[in-house]
């Protein structure tokens, strides 16, 4: 048990939180975009991860024979975008596009300028993908449709809709933006947002409006994406026969030094029982408890009403993300001198742990 601890304080020593890392990184949920060359496929990639300072085409790296792969964010990746180059290409083979999308959670996006009846190769491509069967959640995104007058938008956003549908053979979900700047905003991209939100949960976490956090918020947005990183590895964890029952720990002790020193702060075992205590007693008693260290993550039942019946994967994910969550509360306030109620704590645990519900039900699917 004392080792348990001592292991959750130092966790270099587990080998095997590399396999369930590993294992993360070959099976991100993948956004597919079809779509002519200068359809608006990099544009997309921009608008959805706010990332405009990268030149997105240095990030891109091959992937099958016809596609280049995009993961977001790079150190820490959560989403794949697929970008298929082969499209134009008269034998383009669709098969090994469909195979890495189809393993995990995926989306197929058609993106089709709106001015551009002429669609051939994607509808080519369509045809194939629709008659192989495996990619089911498929977006429409028509672009640039404010390059036109509202009835010629009307028109060709229809014409292009029904190109498409023709061919998979029912109706289609799409949006319709647009993404060049006027007055400093592009157009549309809410709607899109709540669109791929809807195939991917994950999406709404790269929500970009900061308007409304405090400073202790804007630091945890800014840990974020890390700490979503950590709770995908942990819920894969759970995916590894044999790594699941030790590794989630681990990871989470990892996560918290990693957090720790982004804030400055000093963790050692003292820090860290302090952190645990401001969660309550039901959490600091059944991490202590002698049915051992796996109980860190079955300290949902203390809130159990909140998360409902879950798979072990999805325990691992929310509970990860919520103790991220807590810990950046507590690691600011730490490094600034100040106190926090442990009612201030356990409130943010529980709301991180009720807003991540969703999200962790969908990546460890
Ligand atoms: N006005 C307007 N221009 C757009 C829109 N989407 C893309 N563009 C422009 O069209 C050009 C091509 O856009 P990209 O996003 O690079 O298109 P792509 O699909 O990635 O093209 P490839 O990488 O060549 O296949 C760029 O000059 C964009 O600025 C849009 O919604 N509105
Ligand atoms: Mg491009």
């Amino acid at each position: 048990m004392f080792d348990a601890i001592k292991g959750f304080i130092n966790p270099s020593k587990n080998p095997d939180i590399s396999q369930a890392f590993e294992y993360q990184n070959t099976h991100l949920p993948t956004l597919w975009l079809l779509g002519k060359t200068g359809a608006g496929k990099s544009s997309l990639i921009q608008a959805v991860t706010g990332n405009s300072d990268v030149e997105i085409g240095n990030g891109f790296e091959p992937c099958t024979m016809t596609s280049h792969a995009y993961s977001y964010p790079k150190a820490t990746p959560l989403l794949r975008f697929l970008d298929t180059r082969g499209l134009s290409e008269a034998d383009y083979d669709p098969a090994e596009d469909i195979q890495i999308s189809a393993q995990q959670g995926h989306a197929l996006l058609i993106i089709a300028k709106a001015e551009e009846p002429e669609q051939r190769d994607v509808i080519n491509a369509l045809s194939k993908i629709k008659k192989q069967g495996s990619i089911k959640q498929i977006l429409v995104v028509h672009t640039a449709v404010k390059q036109l007058s509202v009835d010629e938008q009307n028109k060709t956003v229809q014409y292009n809709q029904q190109q498409f549908e023709k061919i998979w053979g029912s109706e289609i979900a799409h949006a319709e933006v647009d993404f060049e700047l006027t007055n400093g905003k592009a157009f549309g991209i809410p709607a899109l947002t709540e669109e791929l939100t809807r195939l991917l949960p994950i999406i709404q976490q790269f929500n970009h409006d900061q308007q409304h956090a405090d400073t202790e918020g804007a630091n945890f947005q800014k840990l974020k994406t890390e700490i979503l990183w950590y709770a995908g590895a942990a819920g894969a964890a759970d995916a590894i026969p044999a790594v699941g029952l030790v590794a989630v720990p681990s990871m989470q002790a990892k996560m918290l030094h990693s957090l720790a020193n982004q804030y400055g702060v000093d963790w050692d075992k003292q820090a860290f029982a302090e952190f645990i205590g401001t969660l309550g007693s039901g959490f600091a008693f059944q991490y202590a408890s002698k049915l051992g260290i796996r109980q860190l993550v079955k300290l949902i039942p203390a809130y159990g009403q909140t998360i409902g019946s879950a798979s072990a994967a999805v325990i691992s994910f929310a509970s990860t993300y919520a103790i991220g969550r807590a810990a950046c509360k507590y690691m600011y306030h730490k490094s600034k001198g100040e106190a926090v109620s442990n009612q201030d704590m356990q409130n943010i645990y529980k709301d991180a742990l009720a807003n991540i519900k969703e999200v962790a039900k969908s990546e460890t699917r």
